[in-house]
Order: C-alpha cells, then sequence, then structure tokens
C-alpha cells in the first residue's frame, strides 16, 4: 500500500496551525478559480498533494461500462455505498452474502484504487429480521460474529472501515450525547468502543474510523454534536480503543455556510487527539438554488471550492470522497429532487458524464493544498 496507515497519521498532530490561526470563514474568499490541469485525473490533482480521491462504488451503477471507466479513472480509492451494510451483508440471521461487496473489492484492486468499507454498526439500513431476532440477551454476541466474521472477510484487503456510523444525536437528551440506537439500547453505550476493538482484532492493519453526519455548518446543532464527538473520540483514545480516523461526512447544500471558526477549532483537536480526517461522502445539494443551470452549477462549484480549500488548510485531512461521481446515480435524484422537476447536479460529473464546473473546483482545492 503506497499509503499505509502509520503514513495516514504521521504529521496529523502538529497538522491544523494554519486552521488555528483562521478568525473568520472564507466562504466566497475567492471567486474564481485557478486554472487547473483538466488533462489529469482528480486522482492525480489529489495524490500530488498526499491526499487519496475517490468516490462511493454501487454495483448497478458500476455495470455501466462508461460510469465504471469514468470512476477507474478518476478516482484512487473507492467505498461500498450499500453493499456492506448490514441490509445487504445479512439475507438471514444465519448467512451472509459477500457478492456485492466482492464485486467492489475487485473493482477497486483491478483499477489500481483502496478499497473501505462502510459500515459495520449503523441504526439503519438493518434487515427485516433485525428487530425480532436481536434483543438484549443476543445483541451483543450478534455484533461481535458480524464484525469479525465481515473484517475478517477483507481483512489486508481494506484500506479503512466505517466502524461506526452516526452513533451521535444530542436532540435523544443523553448527557454524552449520544443517539439512542437499538445498539445502544440492547449493548449499552460502550458499544461503541466493543466494535472497535473487535475490528482491530481482526483487522489489524485497517485504519479504523468513526463517522459522523451534519457537523460542517456553523449553527448550534452542529456545534452541539461536534462537541459530542470531541467528547467521545477523547475518551475513547484515552481508554486506548483502536480508533484511527473521524469521516466527515460532507453532505451540504449549495446555502451551507461553512468554514467557521468553530469548525476550524473542531479539526484542530481532533486533529490534536492524533487522527486523521477523511471526508467521505461529500455531495453538494442543488434542491433549493434557482436560476439557470450555468449559474446553479457554478454556485455548486464555489461550495466545492470553499470548503475543500478550507479543510485541506487542516494537515490531518488525509482523503476526498465523494458520494458518488455523477449526477447518473447520485441518492439525491430520489432523496432529494428540485421542486421544478429538473435533474439534481451535486457532483463533479452530470448524468451525461461531462465535467461540471464542481470538476475544476475540486482539482483547483487539490493544487492548491499543501502537501501531507
Ligand atoms: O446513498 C445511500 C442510499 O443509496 C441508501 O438507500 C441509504 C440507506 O442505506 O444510505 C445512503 O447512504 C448514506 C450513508 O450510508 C450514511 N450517510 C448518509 C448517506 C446518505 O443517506
Amino acid at each position: 500500500m503506497e499509503l499505509t496507515r502509520r503514513k495516514f497519521l504521521i504529521g496529523t498532530a502538529a497538522a491544523c496551525a494554519a486552521v488555528r490561526a483562521m478568525a473568520a470563514p472564507i466562504a466566497g474568499e475567492v471567486a474564481a478559480f485557478p486554472h487547473v490541469d483538466s488533462s489529469k485525473s482528480l486522482g492525480q490533482h489529489a495524490a500530488a498533494k498526499g491526499i487519496l480521491f475517490g468516490t462511493a462504488l454501487g454495483v448497478e451503477p458500476l455495470k455501466d461500462p462508461a460510469y465504471a471507466n469514468l470512476v477507474g479513472s478518476q478516482c484512487r480509492i473507492g467505498v461500498s455505498e450499500n453493499a456492506l451494510k448490514w441490509n445487504a451483508l445479512r439475507p438471514a440471521p444465519d448467512r451472509y452474502d459477500f457478492s456485492g461487496g466482492d464485486y467492489l473489492y475487485q473493482f477497486s484492486s483491478s483499477h489500481g484504487m483502496k478499497y473501505r468499507g462502510h459500515t459495520l454498526l449503523w441504526e439503519q439500513a438493518l434487515p427485516t429480521w433485525f428487530h425480532n431476532t436481536v434483543n438484549a440477551r443476543n445483541a451483543k454476541a450478534m455484533m461481535l460474529d458480524h464484525i469479525s466474521v465481515v473484517v475478517r472477510h477483507y481483512a489486508g484487503k481494506m484500506h479503512s472501515w466505517d466502524v461506526v456510523n452516526e452513533a451521535i444525536d444530542p436532540d435523544d437528551g443523553r448527557p454524552d450525547g449520544l443517539k439512542n440506537t437499538p445498539w445502544l439500547q440492547m449493548i449499552g453505550p460502550e458499544y461503541i468502543e466493543m466494535a472497535f476493538h473487535a475490528a482491530h482484532e481482526a483487522d489489524p492493519k485497517a485504519m479504523l474510523t468513526y463517522n459522523e453526519n451534519w457537523i460542517e455548518p456553523e449553527n448550534r446543532p452542529a456545534e452541539q454534536k461536534r462537541q459530542a464527538t470531541l467528547a467521545l473520540l477523547t475518551n475513547m483514545k484515552k481508554k486506548g480503543v483502536p480508533v484511527h480516523g473521524l469521516g466527515i461526512q460532507s453532505h451540504l447544500f449549495a446555502e451551507t455556510i461553512v468554514g467557521g471558526p468553530n469548525f476550524a477549532h473542531f479539526l484542530d483537536e481532533i486533529a490534536d487527539l492524533g487522527l486523521a480526517i477523511l471526508i467521505t461522502e461529500m455531495d453538494i445539494r442543488d434542491q433549493h438554488l434557482v436560476g439557470s443551470v450555468e449559474s446553479r452549477d457554478q454556485a455548486v462549484a464555489q461550495k466545492y471550492y470553499d470548503y475543500l480549500s478550507f479543510m485541506l488548510r487542516c494537515k490531518a485531512v488525509k482523503a476526498v470522497l465523494t458520494w458518488g461521481l455523477s449526477s447518473r446515480y447520485t441518492w439525491l435524484t430520489k432523496f432529494s429532487p428540485r421542486p421544478d422537476g429538473s435533474p439534481v447536479r451535486p457532483l463533479p460529473y452530470d448524468a451525461d458524464l461531462k465535467p461540471t464546473p464542481a470538476w475544476r473546483a475540486v482539482a483547483a482545492a487539490f493544487d492548491q493544498a499543501g502537501e501531507r
């Protein structure tokens, strides 16, 4: 592996000095992006700075040869969008189906891409049998068995694993900010550290990440979530739990204000824990934008540029993955359709697989980033 976990973590602790010095948001700071070399892939632009660029992979989209070719040529890392979730892997309590996950691994390795697993534990995407079968008596054994079997299946092949996904929700009212998931109800808050220990035992070489959403904006709910995330990770590090990175999903809206001082400070504190930071699921929703396609694309591109420029000032940020590469295949088509019925355009390529202005914005942010 050209970027091992060790190399990923080197330099992380002292990484965010530039971020610490920032006093104000930089949104809109740069009106136009610098010229970029469009003969190089996004993966190449990123790699020149020691950053991994990639995207979410789905089995069906990759059966589209033009799309598969695009992903293979632009990306250096792929993450399973759905194939390694419980509802895909566990058709029955006593059965595992690795066909989708293996297909994505084969695709990644045959295109020289690293492979990242999402996700071992989440309260969503559970199989229909889950709620009738898993209870307080067997939950711990079921969880540990799942992690052991799945992580061992890919041992030595995974760049990183999202061990636990979206486990925090201060609105649930617990003092520790943890979300009241079935796992928490059945096992207790220690389920998180147990999961990390089990994953590490099954594949000591894989980078283990905690992945969280809605922690990017400068608003109060995001700040509460950041504080709970920081407390969780600080506590895990103190106890020697094998956690190596934080995944910041980065599903943004074109109108989200990002890059503020509280978020900058948070990145700094995460880096000081010795953790790597990965941007794991980036896309920019244009659902509420009005105006021409060109002006909407420009707003989306500007947000990519502002956000990535801000994030990449922090040297602990080692990877950028978008949640899909082209609007031909994006969860937002169904989840966040535009009220006017026109297609959403949240990614660096449009539905015809032509680069959008966001492509140039992402490349320019990589070109301007410091080496890591
Ligand atoms: O993009 C994914 C979509 O296809 C699935 O239907 C959905 C439920 O499994 O999950 C989506 O991916 C989510 C990811 O797993 C966790 N962060 C939020 C993503 C978007 O909802």
